[in-house]
């Protein structure tokens, strides 16, 4: 994975959370954002105009500024129903998407049928082991047996989505959502300043609204700690 090259080129650990509901918009930002960029996280499934093009220019987009494209679908299924919905339907995930994140709950059986599979363009994924919205119910044990299923599949896995370095390992990245230079409750979104996040062992950080919402040149608050 080149991930550490992009961000030694950027000088960024930024990855967008770019949760826009048409191409024109997700594209017009990819155009501003995608220079101070490591990694674009998409949730495909909230595009509401998606059609084959979108393959293409977003391909041709990472190509322009030197990301990798992250699809934040979080499969949680038994491995055939993963195949499919990686590899099928309209998405066709695998095609554009260098990472993908899973849940933690049934990783071990979803990681094990990936490892099993002849397919050659086989995403690297994160594995879900914290999250950031308030009254999750994912506690110590749960995000230690994410961990070891890591450790178990480090072939495809490159690291966690978490709120803290909780395994302390240096073969797996750390990214973390929820994060706005002011840290608050929105809604169930718990937010917490970038300098938190870093002191807590975070290697990339996932912002979307702190920058669609603000003013674009608030990028440089997130971009490099
Ligand atoms: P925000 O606009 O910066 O709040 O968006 C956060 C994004 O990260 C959004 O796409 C969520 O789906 C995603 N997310 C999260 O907020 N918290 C989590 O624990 C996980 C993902 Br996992």
């Amino acid at each position: 994975m080149l991930l550490n090259k992009i961000i030694l080129e950027k000088n960024t650990r930024l990855c967008f959370s770019a949760d826009f509901t048409t191409q024109k918009e997700l594209f017009k930002w990819i155009d501003i954002i995608g220079p101070h960029i490591c990694i674009l996280k998409t949730h495909i499934d909230i595009l509401e105009d998606f059609d084959d093009s979108f393959i293409k220019k977003i391909l041709e987009k990472k190509e322009k500024y030197n990301f990798f494209i992250l699809e934040d679908r979080k499969f949680a299924d038994i491995g055939k129903t993963f195949e499919k919905q990686l590899f099928g339907g309209i998405y066709k995930i695998a095609s554009w998407a260098d990472i993908i994140t899973i849940h933690g709950i049934c990783s071990e059986g979803m990681l094990s049928y990936l490892t099993k599979l002849n397919n050659t363009k086989i995403p690297k994924v994160l594995i879900v082991s914290q999250m950031s919205s308030i009254g999750n119910i994912i506690d110590t044990m749960y995000s230690e047996n994410c961990y070891k299923i890591a450790k178990k599949y480090n072939n495809l896995v490159i690291g966690f989505i978490a709120q803290n370095n909780f395994c302390n390992d240096k073969q797996f990245l750390i990214l973390t959502p929820g994060i706005n230079i002011n840290s608050k409750n929105e809604k169930d979104q718990n937010y917490r300043t970038p300098r938190d996040a870093i002191n807590s062992g975070s290697d990339i950080l996932i912002v979307g609204s702190a920058i669609y919402k603000n003013n674009p040149n608030c990028v440089f608050n997130y971009k490099i700690l």
